[in-house]
């Protein structure tokens, strides 16, 4: 869990400039990290209880493999996903549409939690379970058309703990621009506006780990993209 250490060099040995901008432990009080574009606010094991949670998701949500097509071939997701949200808040990305799955009562009462805590209201949501260490998630931002590009995105982690790295868009990135935070056992870390815009995050293999983590990325559909029912046929 948590990032570098407070002189800010990476457990790989990377130095990262970072401007810590409060470190305070308290728990309503996140720690924040700046950089260029980059705008992060990190409660480090935010949520307790973590068997309870992982049980109830593990049991209730509706989890699939998806199948994701690059370059013209299609692939099995190397992880587990579902698509929460209102209804109307359609998602789709890299040709993955997802159908929108209600809103259980285990992720509604999570929902509330993390939107008192972050101060914004969501409405929709992508879970993700990385069975094991195999399981991974690529170099992306969270910057289809669909989202508000104005909202944060608050991702909550629970179970393992793995690496979420960050690196700048830009190709003029150097090797140590890349940032690395150990994200698992109730993490909660938002990105705000614009990082979407200017980073990009992954979280890579870690081939010997055997154990599951969970995570929860809350996000906001634009409301120009809900896609409101169709009216009943004559
Ligand atoms: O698992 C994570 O920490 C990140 C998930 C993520 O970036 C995504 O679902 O887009
Ligand atoms: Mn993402």
């Amino acid at each position: 869990m948590g990032f570098q250490d407070g002189a800010g060099r990476a457990k790989d040995g990377m130095s990262h400039q970072l401007n810590l901008l409060d470190s305070s432990p308290a728990s309503d009080q996140p720690v924040r990290w700046e950089r260029s574009g980059l705008h992060l606010r990190h409660w480090p094991r935010w949520l307790d209880q973590q068997e309870h949670w992982l049980a109830a998701l593990e049991r209730d949500v509706p989890w699939k493999q998806e199948q994701i097509t690059l370059w013209g071939r299609t692939h099995p997701l190397p992880r587990l996903t579902c698509w929460m949200g209102d209804p109307g808040c359609c998602y789709s990305y890299s040709g993955v549409y997802n159908t929108i799955e209600p809103w259980t009562a285990t992720v509604q009462d999570l929902r509330q939690r993390v939107e008192e805590q972050v101060g914004w209201s969501f409405n929709s949501l992508l879970l993700n379970l990385y069975r094991d260490g195999r399981d991974k998630l690529d170099w992306h931002a969270d910057d289809e058309p669909e989202l508000d590009p104005a909202a944060p995105i608050a991702s909550l982690s629970l179970g393992a703990c793995r690496s979420f790295r960050l690196r700048p868009a830009s190709p003029d990135r150097q090797p140590a621009d890349t940032l690395s935070f150990e994200l698992g056992q109730g993490d909660l870390l938002v990105m705000d506006p614009p990082t979407q815009e200017h980073w990009q995050h992954q979280v890579p293999q870690r081939l010997r780990l055997q154990q599951p983590r969970l995570n929860l990325t809350f996000r906001s559909i634009r409301p120009q993209a809900i896609r409101h029912a169709e009216p009943p046929a004559r």
